[in-house]
This record gives C-alpha cells, structure tokens and sequence, in this order.
C-alpha cells in the first residue's frame, strides 16, 4: 500500500510509510548499491557485494593514526569551546551535561570539511550511491566515558524519511573511529541484512521532536517483538576497531548502541551521504522539517 503525500512540491508518492497507528514491515523497495557492477572506484567488488548482502561495510585503517590524531584533538577543542558549547549544533548528555554530539560539523570545522572531501570517504559514498553526493548530516559523537548513554535501536533512514524527507533509500553513513572502539564501550552494533526490511514505526511524530530525539530517541523506536523478530532472524554484530577504522552502513540498517560506564570515551566522526537524485522533499510523516544542521537542504553535490 502506498500513499501519495500531498505537499506543495510535486506529490512524491511514500514508499516507506511510517508513524502512523500500527507498526508494519515492508521489503525494501530500494537498491543497496546504486552503482553498475563494476563501477570503478575505491571499494574492491566483493567489498561492494557484501556490503549489499550484509549492509555495512567495516575498513580496518580508512585514516592513518597521524590523521586521527589531528581530527581527535579537533573533536576535543570543539568540545571544550564555550563557543561550540553554547551553539544549539550542540547537543549534551541528559545525565552529566557532558557535550554528546556536534551537529553540522563540518561547516564548523574546517579539519572536519576536509574530511568529507578526501577521495577514500566521498568516493566511496560515490561509489555506492552511483551519483554524486551531498552532505545530509554531519556530526562528531563524543561519548565520554562513565556512564555516556547510548542510542536505542533504530533505523536513519526510517526518521531521515520520516521528518526529513529523504523519499528512497539511497544514502549512506560512514562512522570513522576517533578512540579506539573497544567491545565493552559503547561500540555501533548492526543487525546484518536488516537493512532489506523497512519496519514503519507506530506513533505520530510530536512537533520539535529533534530537541529530545537526539538525546533519547522516542518516534520511530521500533517494538520488542520487531526487534525480537530482526534479531533473532539476523544477528546482532558489535564493531570494535582501532582508532582510524571505520564503518559504512546503508541508511537502513538496525542498529543502535549502549551505554559507555567505562573510563574509555568512543569518539567518532560521522558523515551521511545523499545522492543528489534523492534530495530531500516535505517530510513523509512529520508535522515540520527538522533544521538545516540536521537535515540539509543544501544539495550541492561535494567536490
Ligand atoms: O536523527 C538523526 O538524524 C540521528 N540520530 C541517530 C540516533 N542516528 C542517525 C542520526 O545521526
Ligand atoms: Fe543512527
């Protein structure tokens, strides 16, 4: 069943409805990998196959320990700049008001901005997105140690669809390690070939619902039996990695992570790639579009 949204740009039918009164699974109607089979580029073709069998795509070193070392102390000035601090890109921790996450980090970063220019991140969002691409959302993620929470399971695309128009599937995230990912801190966890499912959350989406979603996502939290049913039919895996490694994961993965108690913060960079052929439209099931720093509206394909 699919419904036609009526917004005042063209109509763009809903592939992907979501938010309404009952939770439903449908296939994904979508392509994993957009790219032609042999499309060059930097991912090696089987790579590109199992990241379109399993979703993700995990790279053990993308940046070179130098290179982290310049963009952790970059994430560690910005956390630490009252500036930064005061900015509403800037989003803090419920329990210790410790800074969480950095939104839009790229515009505010120039170290950051590099990064979404380097060949090995933007060639390979090209790559699988066989378009040119535009940033929908940057964000650095801090996640102090000794109690940091964690992010429930949920699927981007499901909420990136839902309030901020992405009408198909056809974006990526790459997540590159900035401390060392240990299995017992708080690490990404993935259930491999979710992706291939969209489960349509129950539960309208309150207005400004971004102001508690980024901190304790509510909208568009899946139940415990669809999450009973995806885990037990796909697995859960946990990435651990050394600082510098990194992980690229389909918009529509489940995923989520847990609460960091340890001394050990798990630092990331996190870049979401659009293809330009999938620019954002109205919100498929919010009452207003999230703001620019967390939803762009800028298309202007990277260079
Ligand atoms: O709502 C969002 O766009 C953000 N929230 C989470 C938990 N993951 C994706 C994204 O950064
Ligand atoms: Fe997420």
């Amino acid at each position: 069943m699919t419904a036609t949204t009526h917004s005042p740009s063209a109509s763009v039918t809903d592939l992907y409805p979501s938010r309404g009164a009952t939770e439903v699974a449908i296939p994904r109607q979508d392509p994993v990998v957009w790219s032609a089979p042999g499309a060059v580029g930097p991912i090696p073709g089987p790579d590109l196959q199992s990241f379109e069998r399993d979703g993700f795509l995990a790279i053990d070193q993308l940046i070179g320990p130098d290179e982290v070392d310049v963009y952790h102390r970059e994430l560690e000035r910005l956390v630490t700049d009252p500036v930064i601090r005061a900015d509403e890109r800037s989003i803090v921790e419920p329990k210790s008001q410790e800074i969480r996450s950095v939104f839009e980090v790229h515009k505010i970063s120039e170290v950051f901005a590099n990064l979404v220019h380097d060949e090995r991140i933007v060639g390979r969002a090209r790559q699988i997105l066989g378009s040119d691409v535009y940033v929908h959302q940057s964000r650095i993620n801090v996640k102090p140690g000794f109690g940091a929470s964690g992010f429930y399971w949920h699927s981007d695309f499901e909420t990136w669809h839902a309030e901020d128009g992405l009408p198909n599937m056809r974006t990526v995230s790459v997540s590159i390690a900035l401390t060392e990912n240990y299995d017992t801190n708080g690490g990404l966890m993935i259930m491999p070939g979710s992706h291939r499912t969209f489960l349509g959350c129950s539960g309208a989406t309150p207005k400004d619902n971004y102001k508690k979603s980024l901190q304790m996502q509510d909208a568009g939290t899946p139940s415990d039996e669809a999450l009973t049913k995806m885990a037990s039919d796909y697995g859960i895996k946990l990435f651990t990695g050394k600082a510098g490694s990194a992980t690229w994961f389909d918009c529509n993965c489940m995923h989520g992570s847990g609460d960091n108690i340890t001394p050990f913060p798990r630092s990331n960079v996190f870049i979401v790639f659009n293809s330009v052929e999938n620019k954002a439209v109205e919100p498929f099931a919010a009452p207003v579009r999230r703001p620019e720093y967390i939803g762009a509206t800028d298309f202007t394909p990277v260079r």
